[in-house]
């Protein structure tokens, strides 16, 4: 047995873990004590990491025109079809689409490669829907791409303002960490700025629940109210930034009064002013934005309008205050220290940085080469698939992301690549929805098999460590890019033994030439004191901040403390800001603003958290969420089907009527593809219209119409991963899958209706059928069919509400042989009597809706009552947001406590 120090492959809080191998297993993981970014926490993505490996569902040979090949075979191909694509059409007719989810030494080869060997700006990354606008935020006030704080900062603070962030799910650590901290300082406030009431309100005492959109007019109403009541920190102005007086001008211009904001805000004007003393009386200030903030096509002034406050009123540079931009995937900041940003060149370079091109084309040796260096940037991703439709550009190379579900307008990108003569995919999973688009498959190595480094949300580097065997023939992305350059002909430029030789290479080139005699402003991002670390001294490698450099050996933990900016002339910039509303405009036909983004449990398209079962329960099928009057309008109920249509797609999900919703808008999660339900992908539904600036797509601000999906009958199978050879219920209207241990869980619905349920049954599925129990007026059916002594599928039609508790049918296709007790159980229509619990609202210890709210009912009304009884809440904590709620919703209904309750127990 041995413990290997890794970091979590999920969000980017970067949150150390230890993990546990056993017999060429990894059979545990536990927070890494140590870890400054979590300090032994985990949330129960992290937790579940070890449930998710397993050779199984995973791609392990590569394959060039749906045949599996050699290495040799592959690499040679791709490095021809390369070449013959490059000498008809040049350079420019290649490009990359990279991934936040790769790691550094991966991306720093592909960067390489491709805009310094094949001499092609076009490689950008999915990045560019998560950070270009708090990339392009911060480079125009600070000068450089640069996160000012860091986590402790957090924790130090005397308000934490939560922008356009669901924290509580999405950088679950971070928020378990503020909460703390609150615990220890009563006097610290949480706001929360969001148009949708999250989970992140479980601890605010402030929400603003805003207009979608109008954050600009908000943070310009900041400023001027700052300025009216003499808050503003002059002295830092004056010394230290520039454009002040058009920041305030611009803002004073859209965002007057309190009242003028208000009403574009739609929030109470109280509650507002409250926000703006709160902020402008407190020096310790963060304001932490995400999404909400960034995926709009204003993202990047949204951003500038934020920073702004912070640098007017000297809330930056300083323990507990600044402007933080979260960042989203594992090493969303490493491959923005690689240059993997289109507009980007090399190690924070941009093209136009002074001297650059020149710079990077001797660091890297291209000078002497046809083709050099690109001379300006990329297409960012969008343009990017419109050049592919256009057929301006021929090859494509997709590493670990899927643009076919992320990225906007997901129709066209589909009706792109189909067109596109040449699309290699490097991928870890076996089914995705990209993969079917691809000429070539390369096969990669995933988390707990790869090495290398990633960097978090705080600019703190860390280590993702290999321990286990990549499956079959599955290999390095590092290893992949090397190979195929070498068979380009770019032996030596290529040549690394190990990712600590990429890294070294990393690290020099973000500190060559770096000093005040040849960089004016000497480049921010400098790791030059991680040179020459070695193979052992990049294994042992310790969590650090950059910079990190000779003056900074042991790390930067935060930047500008004196004030001194990455500009030309050392002051930051504030900038005059004109509010925007989103481009997707309402209309008769699409009257409803559509909001997308994630849930607690799963990871962007499922591919990794989808693997393990006790993921899926917490938000079993696609949904959408509704306010009850919009509901009402168009006629669709709680947990009813319902369809929402866009100008461009469709989206097929089960209601939620929620009062956590605005009236008027819709919040559906980002996470359903194609191999797992019929038609539920938020992409479909978004317009691919992007900031000017940033090229940031407008994913949070769609335009729907909302109506029921009428169907005859819905059902739910369950059946055998071994039984399940096709699946001919997919014609059906509606459906969905949930894997499940040893199986997978189906609900189906249709227009059409059954005449006739046996004849149906043997049509789709395998083996003899056994009635259960049969009622022809409600038209309910349960049937179930064994084989061999094995269940092989069970069936019922019926509303899923009327589902008994599925973990004792789930033990039953578990069971080699079938009890006899257990046959005949089952085949009288029983099942152990218990009741389905309900959608599971603790992931960690597994605990349904329905086995809480009894619990409550009984008495339990505290979250430390609950714990007692059932374990809920009381592992990762992030569900006790949830169960607060329903101790709201069910307290009227709760008796008083009779000690000792032993119903229940
Ligand atoms: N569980 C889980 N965690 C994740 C991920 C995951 O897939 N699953 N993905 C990771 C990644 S890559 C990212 S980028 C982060 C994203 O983390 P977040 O940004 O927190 O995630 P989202 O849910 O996309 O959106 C955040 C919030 O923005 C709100 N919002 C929408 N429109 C507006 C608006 O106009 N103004 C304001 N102020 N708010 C608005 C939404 O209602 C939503 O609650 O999460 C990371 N963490
Ligand atoms: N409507 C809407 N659209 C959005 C968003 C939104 O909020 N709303 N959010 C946007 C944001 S912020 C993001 S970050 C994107 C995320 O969207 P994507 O990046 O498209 O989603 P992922 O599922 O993370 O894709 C990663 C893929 O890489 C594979 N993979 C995992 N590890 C590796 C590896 O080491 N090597 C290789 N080669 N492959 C690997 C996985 O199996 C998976 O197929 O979605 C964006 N799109
Ligand atoms: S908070 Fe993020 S990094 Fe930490 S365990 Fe959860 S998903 Fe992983
Ligand atoms: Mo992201």
């Amino acid at each position: 047995m041995t413990q290997v120090k890794t970091t979590c492959p999920y969000c980017g809080v970067g949150c150390g873990v230890t993990a546990t191998v056993k017999a060429g297993t990894l059979c545990a993981v536990e927070g890494d004590l140590e870890h400054p970014a979590n300090y032994g926490r985990l949330c129960v993505k992290g937790s579940a990491l070890h449930e998710t490996l397993g050779h199984h569902g995973r791609l392990t040979h590569p394959r060039v025109d749906g045949v599996n090949v050699t290495w040799d075979a592959a690499l040679s191909t791709v490095a021809q079809r390369l070449n013959s694509v490059r000498s008809a059409h040049g350079n420019h007719s290649v490009a990359a689409y990279l991934s936040g989810q790769l790691l550094t030494e991966d991306y720093y080869v592909a960067n390489k490669l491709f805009k310094g060997f094949l001499g092609t700006p076009h490689l950008d990354t999915n990045s560019r829907l998560c950070m270009a606008s708090a990339v392009a935020g911060y480079k125009r006030a600070f000068g450089a791409d640069a996160v000012p704080c860091n986590y402790e900062d957090l924790e130090e603070a005397e308000l934490v303002v939560l922008v356009g962030s669901n924290l509580a799910w999405n950088h679950p650590v971070l928020y378990q960490r503020i909460k703390v901290a609150k615990e220890r300082n009563p006097l610290m406030r949480l706001v929360v700025i969001d148009p949708r009431v999250t989970d992140s309100c479980e601890i605010a005492d402030l929400y603003l629940g805003i207009k979608p959109g109008s954050d600009a007019y908000l943070f310009n109403g900041l400023l001027v109210w700052m300025a009216q009541h003499r808050r503003l920190d002059t002295v830092y102005i004056e010394r230290h930034t520039e454009g002040f007086d058009d920041a305030l001008a611009a803002a004073q211009q859209s965002a007057g009064s309190v009242a003028d904001v208000a009403a574009a805000c739609d929030v109470d004007p109280e509650r507002l002013e409250t926000f703006f003393y709160w902020f402008a009386s407190q020096l310790h200030v963060v304001t932490l934005y995400s999404q909400g903030v960034n995926q709009s096509s204003s993202g990047t002034d949204k951003c500038n309008a934020i920073i702004n406050c912070h640098l007017a009123g000297g809330k930056v540079g300083l323990p507990g205050a600044g402007p933080f931009s979260i960042t989203g995937q594992p090493n969303a900041m490493g491959g923005r220290e690689v240059g993997g940003l289109a507009n980007q060149l090399a190690a924070h370079m941009d093209y136009h940085t002074p001297g650059a091109i020149d710079l990077v084309s001797r660091f890297w040796a291209t000078e002497n080469l046809t083709p050099t260096l690109p001379e300006s940037p990329g297409y960012k991703a969008v343009e990017l698939f419109e050049a592919i439709e256009r057929g301006e550009i021929k090859a494509l190379w997709v590493m670990a992301t899927n643009p076919v579900i992320s990225l906007p307008d997901a129709a066209r990108v589909r009706a792109a690549l189909e067109k596109c003569p040449l699309v290699i995919v490097s991928e870890c999973a076996a089914h995705t929805d990209l993969l079917p688009y691809a000429d070539i498959v390369l096969p990669a190595s995933g988390w707990s098999e790869k090495d290398g480094t990633v960097t978090n949300s705080e600019r703190r580097i860390s280590r993702q460590r290999g321990m286990l065997a990549p499956p079959g023939e599955a290999r390095h992305d590092w290893w992949i890019i090397c190979e195929v350059a070498k068979q380009l002909g770019f032996v030596e430029a290529f040549n690394y033994a190990h990712p600590w030789e990429i890294f070294d290479e990393h690290a020099r080139l973000s500190g060559f030439e770096n000093d005040a005699i040849h960089a004016t402003p000497k480049r921010l991002f400098d790791i030059s004191g991680l040179v020459g670390l070695g193979r052992a001294g990049y294994d042992a490698l310790a969590p650090i901040q950059w910079p990190v450099t000779k003056a900074a050996p042991n790390g930067t933990a935060r930047l500008f403390e004196e004030g001194e900016f990455a500009t030309a002339n050392g002051r930051a910039k504030l900038l005059a800001i004109v509010p925007q509303w989103p481009e997707q405009a309402l209309s008769a036909a699409y009257p409803l603003r559509l909001n997308t983004g994630r849930i607690r449990d799963q990871w962007h398209t499922m591919t990794r958290t989808a693997r393990a079962p006790r993921l899926m329960n917490h938000r079993a099928e696609p949904f959408m969420d509704v306010h009850p009057d919009d509901a009402h309008a168009a006629g669709v109920t709680d947990q009813g089907l319902a369809v929402l249509t866009a100008a461009k797609g469709e989206f097929r999900a089960r209601v939620r009527i929620a009062n956590a919703q605005r009236r008027g808008e819709v919040f559906v999660p980002i996470h359903w593809t194609d191999c797992f339900t019929q038609q539920a992908r938020s992409s479909a539904l978004i317009d691919s219209i992007t900031d000017p600036l940033s090229g940031q797509p407008e994913s949070k601000h769609g335009a729907v119409a909302l109506a029921p999906l009428r169907v005859e009958w819905q059902a739910t199978l369950l059946i055998a991963d071994t039984a399940v050879e096709s699946t001919p219920w997919c014609t059906s209207a509606y459906w969905t899958r949930i894997p499940m241990h040893g199986l997978q869980r189906w609900q189906l619905a249709d227009i059409q209706p059954v005449g006739d349920w046996l004849a149906q049954l043997s049509a789709w599925l395998p083996g003899p059928v056994s009635v259960l129990s049969q009622d022809a007026a409600s038209g309910r059916l349960r049937a179930a069919s064994v084989e061999n002594g094995q269940l092989r599928w069970w069936l019922m039609v019926g509303l899923p509400s009327e589902l008994p508790g599925l973990a004792w049918l789930e033990s039953r296709f578990n069971e080699t042989t079938l009890s006899d007790t257990h046959r005949r159980r089952l085949l009288a229509g029983c099942d152990d009597g218990a009741v389905d619990t309900g959608p599971v609202v603790c992931s960690c210890h597994q605990v349904g809706q329905t086995t809480i709210t009894n619990a409550i009912r009984a008495g339990d009304i505290s979250i430390e009552a609950l714990g007692a009884r059932l374990a809920c809440g009381t592992q990762c904590g992030s569900c006790i947001p949830e169960l607060k709620s329903l101790i709201e919703e069910e307290r009227p209904h709760a008796r008083a406590k009779q000690t000792p309750n032993t119903e229940l127990a």
